[in-house]
């Protein structure tokens, strides 16, 4: 049987910001159907989409209002089903996004839940809570509390209900048989629909401690990573493997520990999970051969596949945060400010595109790093829209400026975002037709030239991976077969010798330069 999400390319589209084909600023399925050939040409396997459903967008489209819509701002289920097959008739593959931790305060569920009032069925479905106080210390994801309290018909105060994210989205409760029959029958409506996987969101948080406790007072977590998570994935497991071919289930799995992370990934449970680990490091040879190592050790007694991302739409573009002094990366280096030297974040970015495609195991790559794009940290305040940054207080600037629409032209009033009508939900900097796709195609010297031809080389490498005896202070030297994969972090250093140079994140002067990658077939080897 064919597993081919074990080497995929994976390229995650943020459909709002991709291409829009109807001219109304928002980017839509019509404007993804017209890039195919883009997709193609770029060689990646498959698709995975961001929430396209009915949303009313209060957290991007994580608050699905309806999984069985697609929202009206990007399209129909006929245009998601022509999307599907257009892209499987290419070779690509789609994965859509499921969000089981919660869902919009505006779906069918919450809105019966409210208008039932305290102790009805409905509000069985989610977490409510009367008294006084706030029913739990537990702490958002975003900023602020996780509870908020609903009015009374008469406007006194209500119950409480509990989101691990905004207050537009209410979390399920997933003791509750419905919650579990509604989520595999929405499995099989977008795997009959052609949909060869899924991303599950914020995959360790939908089990809650039905006690509620206050965070600290158990040796468990209260809702991360809770045992009984297992037995629902083996529920989608047995989904997916109903299907000819088995679909495909990649975990959102935040976890530090290596060893829990590895409990998700079993024969009858999760395909793979993001290994966030990689994101997390700074620009450093030791930092990142440690999370190397820790990332494969992992997934040694596994047999799952270890997958690279280097970013995704909820954190800072990597040409962004690799130039930064402190390349150590966490959620809260997102801040306003901070110094950048994008010349150089560009050139690590490049020589870590060539590092995480030569790695084994599956890729993601998030739209428009291809094209070496940078954060958009001056949005103008009124146009920002993630939560983050409203529920901060303007703390965080948040999410939005990795999630600025594409640059497909050179010229033009969106730079080819659409081809008339409104301007971009979000603003897009004066300089963006310079890095636009029609800019970088047929540079040689390009992020997008490096990009296609690694992707095209990494078709031919090796499954084989280990380290080389080059492997260094800093210098990463690792091989897939006869191929050398070198990152260099110190001061140029020559090649080995009579090795061919295959890929190059910079111009070799013979030497190999600093923060600087190199595919290299060794000879004789
Ligand atoms: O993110 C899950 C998650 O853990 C986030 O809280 C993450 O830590 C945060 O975005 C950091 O800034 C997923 C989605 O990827 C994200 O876009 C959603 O907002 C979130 O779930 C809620 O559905």
């Amino acid at each position: 049987m064919e597993q081919w999400w074990r080497d995929a390319v994976i390229y995650q589209v943020y459909p709002r910001s991709f291409a829009d084909g109807n001219g109304d600023g928002t980017g839509d399925l019509a404007g993804v159907r017209s890039r195919l050939n883009y997709l193609r040409d770029l060689g990646v396997d498959a698709l995975w989409f961001t929430p396209w459903y009915l949303s009313p967008l209060a957290d991007g489209g994580y608050d699905v209002a309806d999984y069985r819509t697609i929202d009206p701002a990007f399209g129909t289920v006929a245009e998601a089903e022509q999307l599907i097959a257009d892209a499987a008739a290419l070779g690509i593959r789609t994965i859509v996004d499921i969000v089981p931790n919660h869902v919009s305060s505006e779906h069918e569920w919450f809105k019966a839940a409210l208008a039932a009032g305290p102790g009805s069925p409905e509000r069985q479905r989610f977490w409510f809570c009367d008294g006084e106080d706030l029913p739990t210390n537990w702490l958002s994801s975003f900023s602020g509390e996780t509870w908020t309290r609903t009015k009374n018909p008469d406007g006194t105060p209500g119950e409480w209900y509990l989101h691990l994210f905004t207050p537009e989205q209410p979390d399920l409760n997933w003791n509750h048989p419905d919650v579990r029959r509604e989520h595999e029958e929405v499995l099989r409506f977008w795997f009959d629909r052609g949909a060869a996987g899924v991303r599950i969101d914020s995959a360790t948080m939908p089990v809650k401690d039905p006690s509620l406790p206050d965070l600290g007072t158990t040796s468990d977590h209260p809702y991360v990573d809770r045992d009984g998570l297992h037995e629902i994935y083996a529920g989608w497991r047995t989904v997916a493997d109903s299907y000819d071919p088995p679909r495909m289930l990649v975990g959102e799995i935040w976890l530090a520990d290596p060893e829990r992370f590895a409990r998700y990934l079993r024969p009858d449970e999760l395909h793979t999970a993001f290994n966030f680990d990689l994101m997390g490091r700074p620009w450093d040879a030791t930092a990142l051969r440690d999370s190397i190592r820790t990332t494969l050790a992992a997934h040694a007694p596994v047999d799952a596949p270890a997958t690279w991302v280097l970013s995704n739409h909820d954190v800072t573009r990597p040409v962004t945060r690799y130039g930064r002094e402190d390349t150590s990366f966490a959620f809260d280096t997102k801040r306003f400010g901070v110094p950048t030297d994008l010349a150089l974040g560009n050139r690590r970015a490049r020589a870590a595109a060539l590092l995480t495609g030569a790695l084994p195991g599956s890729l993601y790559i998030y739209q428009g790093d291809e094209l070496g794009l940078p954060e958009v940290e001056d949005l103008p305040t009124a146009a920002l829209q993630d939560p983050i940054f409203y529920r901060s207080e303007g703390v965080d600037p948040g999410r939005d400026g990795c999630r600025v629409p594409l640059p497909w032209t050179t010229i033009g009033s969106t730079f080819g975002f659409n081809s008339h009508g409104f301007g971009p939900w979000l603003p897009q900097p004066a300089d963006w037709g310079s890095r636009s796709v029609e800019a970088q195609d047929g540079d040689p010297e390009s992020m997008l030239t490096l990009y296609r031809s690694m992707l095209a080389e990494r078709k031919n490498l090796a499954m084989d991976f280990a380290w080389h005896p080059l492997d260094g202070e800093d210098l990463l030297a690792f091989t897939r077969g006869d191929v050398l994969c070198l990152v260099n972090f110190g001061p140029s250093r020559p090649l080995p010798e009579g090795s061919t140079v295959l890929l190059a994140s910079a111009p070799l002067t013979g030497d190999l330069p600093t923060d600087t990658a190199a595919w290299v077939r060794l000879q004789g080897e």
